[in-house]
């Protein structure tokens, strides 16, 4: 399967890893959005959060907790963080291939473009 994410979560291309273990990946952002934007992927592909079954609810949980922990790592807790996950077009999702943004360093806005 022809995915930039798998092929980064297989280390084939290289990207600038901050966590990783047997199921997840993280790693900085090619285009960041913010002083600090990690992207944090299940090492398994699913193209969009609509492809996931209910039985993986656990490896969507695993990817938040792992967002937090990295936010704390990164010296980012206290100050705050945002974290968005696009589903499809409408959505914006760009890679098909399911990731948590992790953005931060910067004031945020709401409502989101
Ligand atoms: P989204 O639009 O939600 O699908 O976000 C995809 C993000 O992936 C976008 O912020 C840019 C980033 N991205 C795309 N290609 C690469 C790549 O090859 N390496 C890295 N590190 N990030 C990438």
């Amino acid at each position: 399967m022809d995915c930039i994410f798998c092929k980064i979560a297989a280390h084939d291309i290289p990207a600038k890893t901050v966590f990783e273990n047997e199921r997840l990946i993280a790693f900085h952002d090619l285009f960041p959005q913010a002083p600090v934007h990690v992207l944090i992927i299940p090492k398994v592909h699913f193209s969009t959060l609509n492809d996931v079954p209910q039985g993986e609810s656990a490896l969507l949980g695993e990817m938040m907790s792992t967002a937090t922990t990295i936010a704390r790592e990164l010296g980012l807790a206290d100050d705050g963080y945002r974290l968005v996950m696009n589903c499809g077009a409408n959505g914006g999702q760009s890679v098909f291939h399911i990731h948590l943004h992790l953005l931060a360093g910067r004031q945020m806005s709401w409502p989101p473009g």
